[in-house]
């Protein structure tokens, strides 16, 4: 198999060396640093496979020899993290890759230097956790989130080379530590009954709605009323309409905040009523203003902002900026299935600290939600799959 191992005074250079003597397709298999040189200047040292395959028969080996995070036979970790080959659950198949850090060719890895500006300072200190860098960046965490992500896992660790299985239980608890789950629907006490979901236009309210209604009502059997207050569009009162036609659940429709209050007493045997709202541009004041009236009366409306995964992290800044003059008590994350690079939701939790109830991953009604979980999150985030 070919191995080849570079020494030099930096990753960069290392990594460098490697492009020009083996290419931009030779994959990473692991850093470190090496004792300092006689000169007393540092010293690191990569090791590099020729080409994919062989680099995978070696981390296998690897792992064969001895049990990972990534392979902890059917044992739970203690914090609740398992990827075991094929392991499968509503996310889809996690494979053995999902939740460790995965191997980077020298082209991935100049990517990603690229995008930083360079390599971060603490890699001097656990060159050992390039791979898990790269990973949270290549997966769009930002490269200031991905930063911030290394040092608080890293920041208490001994001195000394640290196991990737370590790196990567340290990683996984920090990444986790910033999701925060609320489901709606379920908390004994403060679930709330009227439940109206907003955010921007076309990222799935709708849908996600329908979804709800569905699992909540046939599969929770729970007594569900949806209400739309879509006026603004042309057939966004029958979308909804025709999904609650389907599952047998009553549909009404307000133009008014007055309208709202009589539906709502019309379902008030209802134990959950869910309000669709018409999706605006959160630079648009004056409609922003209007959802106000709709949401702020007398009714306890919860709101939940759904947003699209795959939308730019700026924008989704900005969105759940606008949105919080709603105070939403959740968000939803929609689309996962469109885009590769779903880190752009980690960044917006660490920012925004709401907790996350919902995310859904395609366009079937229902089968396409799942509950947010802390597990949940971190595989679809980091399974780098759409
Ligand atoms: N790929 C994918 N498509 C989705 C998902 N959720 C919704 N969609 C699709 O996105 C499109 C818009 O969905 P809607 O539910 O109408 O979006 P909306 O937010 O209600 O739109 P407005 O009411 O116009 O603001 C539809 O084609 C949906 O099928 C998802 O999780 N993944
Ligand atoms: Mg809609």
């Amino acid at each position: 198999m070919a191995i080849r191992r570079y020494k030099a005074r930096s990753i960069q250079e290392a990594i460098s060396r490697i492009k020009e003597d083996i290419g931009p397709d030779a994959m990473i298999l692991s850093t470190r640093r090496l004792p300092k040189s006689a000169d007393h200047r540092n010293l690191f040292e990569v090791t590099a496979a020729l080409e994919k395959p062989a680099a995978v028969e070696f981390r296998d080996r690897l792992e064969a020899q001895e049990p990972s995070v990534s392979n902890p036979g059917n044992r739970e970790p203690e914090d609740g993290f398992r990827a075991g080959r094929g392991e499968s659950d509503r996310c889809g198949t996690l494979r053995v890759d999902d939740l460790n850090a995965g191997l980077f060719s020298i082209k991935d890895m100049l990517l990603v230097i690229d995008q930083g500006g360079g390599l971060p300072e603490f890699l001097q200190r656990f060159p050992e956790s390039l791979n898990w860098y790269a990973k949270l960046v290549t997966a769009g965490v930002s490269e200031r989130q991905a930063r911030k992500i290394m040092i608080r896992s890293l920041e208490k660790a001994p001195a000394r080379p640290l196991p990737m299985e370590e790196i990567t239980k340290r990683v996984l608890r920090t990444v986790s530590g910033m999701i925060r789950i609320s489901d709606p629907f379920s908390s004994p006490n403060g679930s709330s009954r009227l439940s109206a979901f907003i955010g921007p236009t076309g990222v799935g309210k709708t849908t996600t709605i329908a979804k709800l209604a569905a699992v909540l009502s046939l599969q929770q059997k729970k007594s569900v009323g949806v209400i739309s207050v879509d006026s603004y569009r042309i057939g966004g009162v029958d979308q909804l309409r025709t999904y609650a036609g389907i599952m047998g659940l009553p549909c009404l429709s307000a133009f008014s905040p007055r309208d709202l209050q009589t539906a709502v007493e019309k379902m008030r045997d209802k134990e959950i009523v869910l309000i669709d709202t018409a999706g605006r541009s959160h630079l648009d004041r004056d409609r922003m203003m209007d959802l106000c009236r709709f949401m702020q009366g007398s009714l306890q409306i919860s709101c939940h902002l759904v947003m699209s995964a795959a939308t730019d992290r700026t924008d989704m800044r900005e969105v759940a900026d606008h949105f919080s003059m709603l105070k939403p008590q959740t968000c939803v994350f929609t689309k996962l299935d469109e885009t590769r690079r779903k880190g752009a939701m980690i960044d917006q939790l660490a920012l925004m600290k709401m907790p996350i109830s919902y995310i859904t991953n395609g366009q079937r009604v229902p089968e396409d939600i799942v509950s947010a979980s802390r597990r949940s999150v971190l595989k679809l985030v980091l399974s780098g799959r759409p």
